[in-house]
């Protein structure tokens, strides 16, 4: 019978829709940003469907929520989770497909009369997006004890926003404490968010792990001074150092080669006019690769032709990590289960590693833990445009059911 079981796609993608209402944006993406109050609209909606479908829902220190499933046994949880933060330009998928699809799963579940032996649980967590407080995976990383909880709260937005107050301003500074609580093993649906599923045919990735992240914010401090006046000898110019540093990001990135990323998502430059030599220039760099020893090496080349061009240009240059994770591999056995239960459905499977930082790779801190992906099409991610065909979501979500279920029993 259990073999047998399939969950509600139709079911699924309504909730996705519904959950795209909190934060629309135009072109169909959504826009719900860490503690912002259309993050409170979209956590009260999940959390109302929790309830709804009998889950005793807990509230940590740091917004984590965790909807609980009661087993015939008590102990640890097998839990599936994700996040319902999105970037500003982001689509409905990213991370709130492995919420909602837990939610599907503990209906069908419900559904069928089935009460598994050990707890099931479903989970969002804060901020995973990292983007207006950093570092990402912020709730998740204090879950599993990485983060002082008191230093998160202490943490500043991108608007000035003092974490802690934003938490309690939309009602979420739960009561349950945070830090180590025992998961039996934790399992991620997620969009791939990248190229490679659809290019190759797959419907199904068994994520083998999650790339390394570094992330540092550099702040130049120029002379402002007359755009027209100014002889190219004598400017400390801001801008020009921030230009050299985000080509030279590029650069690095096609030398190092092979999963070696680099990014320059932010950037800002004051005064900001025509025709005034900016005296102060704010930017982040992204840099990623699956290989943790060519990550230092580009951090450290990074670092190097940062402060040299800073000094041939007479201008201050600070840095600041803003997060900082090694690569993380996930249980091997677990990524096995997901590759034979796909194969089990008929559905084409490859395994990949995950070039997105998830939640899954605090939980592996603490428990067995994998991620299933599906498919993106065109590859595209944190962008209005992201979309999953339905039969994807629903397979997705067919394979985390099966997958729950064996961890349960
Ligand atoms: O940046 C990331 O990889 C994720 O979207 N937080
Ligand atoms: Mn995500
Ligand atoms: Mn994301």
């Amino acid at each position: 019978m259990r073999n047998n079981l399939r969950i509600n796609g139709e079911r699924l993608s309504r909730r996705l829709a519904q959950l795209a209402t909190k934060g629309p944006i135009d072109g169909g993406g959504v826009s719900r940003l860490a503690l912002t109050s259309t993050d409170k609209d979209g956590r009260d909606l999940v959390v109302g469907w929790m309830k709804e479908l009998g889950l005793a829902v807990s509230i940590d220190a740091i917004g984590n929520v965790v909807g609980i499933r009661a087993g015939q046994e008590d102990g640890p949880p097998v839990m599936a989770g994700s996040h319902i933060d999105t970037v500003v330009t982001g689509g409905r998928y990213d991370g709130n497909l492995g919420v909602l699809a837990g939610l599907e799963v503990m209906e069908t579940l419900n559904d069928a009369g089935i009460v598994t032996k050990r707890p099931l649980a479903v989970a969002f967590f804060t901020n995973e997006e990292g983007s207006r407080f950093q570092p990402d995976m912020l709730g998740s990383l204090v879950f599993v004890g990485g983060l002082p909880l008191d230093r998160a709260l202490e943490t500043k937005a991108i608007d000035g926003a003092r974490l802690g107050d934003e938490l309690t301003r939309i009602g979420y500074a739960g009561p349950a404490p945070v830090g180590h609580p025992s998961v039996h093993a934790y399992v991620e649906l997620h969009v791939e968010q990248g190229p490679v599923l659809e290019a190759e045919g797959f419907t199904i990735g068994a994520v083998e792990g999650v790339q390394g992240i570094s992330w540092t914010e550099f702040t130049i401090g120029g002379q402002s001074n007359h755009a027209g006046t100014t002889p190219m000898r004598l400017r400390h110019d801001a801008g020009y150092v921030a230009a050299e540093i985000t080509a030279f990001a590029r650069r690095l990135a096609r030398e190092i080669g092979g999963n070696q990323v680099a990014t320059v998502g932010a950037l800002t430059l004051a005064p900001n006019l025509v025709n005034v030599v900016a005296d102060k220039a704010v930017l982040t760099v992204d840099l990623r690769n699956t290989d943790e020893a060519r990550l230092q090496e580009a951090e450290k080349r990074l670092f190097a032709f940062a402060e040299e061009t800073a000094k041939a240009e007479g201008v201050s240059l600070d840095r600041r990590t803003l997060a900082r994770f090694e690569p993380v591999a996930f249980a091997p056995d677990m990524v096995g289960r997901v590759e034979a239960i796909a194969r089990d459905f008929g559905l084409p499977v490859k395994r990949l590693p995950s070039g997105a930082g998830h939640d899954a790779q605090m939980l592996a801190r603490i428990c067995p833990a994998c991620m299933i992906f599906v498919p993106s099409v065109k590859g595209i991610s944190h962008n209005v445009a992201e979309y999953t065909a339905p039969d994807d979501l629903t397979a997705g979500a067919d394979v985390l059911l099966r997958l729950l279920l064996e961890l349960a029993e």
